[in-house]
């Protein structure tokens, strides 16, 4: 078995579930470990909000697996990140693919717990690298970071990289491409700038920089899947019983765009639209993220490989008119910016590589709406009775 099973971090959260579940249905002979802290749990409830859905514990969670798909290969541990116990995880358990889902995502609560984010998130993946460079730099590294890290640059977003051209002096060096044969990885600039807005944003930046530093120095060979906003409530695992359901915020911190404007149709809320509302982001279900996630377990890159993560593109605008659109009676109101952001911008993000190497998104918008409004509907009186989170 060595070499054989997955690591899956952040196997609590809203995708690391869902992937877990996807991972151990499509790989019935591996192991799927997850580990988690729990953090996401606390974090929401510090902010005064709950999972629109209610979701049971870990332990519950893999016990109900079993007990439907009839599979007991998922095993999670509640556990942080820590390199002693990654380095035994690896060894022992015969791990060939991490998949590091694990952070803290949200920009607005990083702005208020910059210290806190950039430690949880910077620390955990340096915690990680390490481990594999110690156990066996073979070991596949996937790890979700964000289309955020490119902020809303005046150009187009690619995930390339630009090289730096040789100074021509070298090229009258005798024997000149023996000498210098890590020129293009040791001189790699990321074509699209790294200008994320938020500190959670740059910490993803900077953990973009290490996985690229460490595939280049312990050749581990790595996915960056620099994900956009992920919407939804649930895939087909999580809707087979409600005891596989995973998570959905809506609050300030921790609930995205297109999810919180659903809560609040939901409960006669008039939709949140910051500022002017033309600001622009990738969107993708969360159906389609984790196929995503999965297809990328079997790729076969050997360096350092960064794919742009979305389907399609709306600015918060749009967003409130679909929304208001699936549900009759929806007021719109724009609300004084709580962010600092640019409200109105040039956003066209590159997706060709995703399509190509990690297959088509499938879900439209409104089929998305369609779903978290029916799923959402017995949940209503829950969302309700925390709706003064919506906005703290
Ligand atoms: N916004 C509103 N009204 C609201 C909530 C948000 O107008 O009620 C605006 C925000 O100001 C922002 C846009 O909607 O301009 C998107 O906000 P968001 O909270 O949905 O997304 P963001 O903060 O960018 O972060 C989320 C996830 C993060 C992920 C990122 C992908 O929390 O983990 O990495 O989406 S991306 O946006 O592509 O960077």
């Amino acid at each position: 078995m060595k070499g054989n099973n997955i690591l899956v971090t952040g196997a609590d959260g809203v995708i690391g579930w869902p992937v877990c579940m996807r991972l151990a249905l499509k790989y019935p002979d591996k192991t799927i470990i997850g580990i988690d802290n729990n953090e996401r749990r606390r974090w929401v409830d510090e902010c005064g909000s709950v999972s629109a859905i209610p979701i049971v514990s870990m332990e519950e969670r893999c016990l109900a697996f079993e007990e439907v798909t009839g599979q007991s290969n998922i095993l999670l541990i509640g556990d942080s990140i820590r390199k002693s116990l990654l380095k035994l995880l690896l060894s022992l358990r015969g791990i060939g693919t991490v998949v590091h889902l694990a952070a803290q995502p949200s920009a607005p609560y990083s702005m208020k717990y910059p210290l806190y984010t950039l430690r949880n998130n910077n620390d955990a993946t340096l915690a990680l690298i390490m481990a594999i460079k110690e156990v066996n730099p073979k070991i596949r590294l996937i790890e979700t970071t964000t289309m955020g890290i490119y902020g809303t640059p005046p150009i187009e977003i690619e995930e390339d990289f630009y090289v730096i051209p040789e100074p021509e002096a070298f090229e009258f060096l005798p024997g000149h491409e023996h000498r210098n044969p890590t020129y293009a990885q040791r001189h790699k600039l990321p074509l699209t700038p790294f200008q994320g807005g938020s500190w959670y944003h740059r910490s993803k930046s900077y953990d973009a920089s290490m996985l690229q530093f460490a595939s280049f120095r312990y050749g581990i060979p790595t996915v960056d899947l620099r994900l956009g906003v992920v919407i939804g409530v649930g895939t087909a695992e999580t809707k087979k019983d409600s005891r596989l359901a995973t998570r959905f915020d809506f609050d300030f911190n921790f609930g995205v765009l297109a999810n919180r404007f659903v809560a609040q149709a939901l409960t006669g809320y008039p939709l949140t639209v910051y500022g002017e509302g033309g600001q622009t982001r990738g969107y993708i279900s969360l159906e389609d993220t984790v196929q995503r996630i999965v297809n990328a377990v079997e790729l076969s890159n050997n360096g350092y490989l960064p794919i742009n993560i979305l389907d399609k593109c709306y600015s918060v605008r749009e967003m409130a008119q679909h929304v208001a659109k699936s549900h009759y009676g929806t007021e719109v109101q724009t609300v004084p910016n709580p962010r600092k952001e640019l409200e109105d911008h040039y956003y066209h993000p590159s997706t060709s590589r995703m399509r190509k190497l990690l297959g088509e998104p499938k879900d439209s918008l409104d089929d998305v709406l369609k779903d978290a409004f029916t799923t959402l509907e017995p949940y209503k009186e829950r969302i309700a009775s925390h709706k003064e989170a919506f906005m703290k």
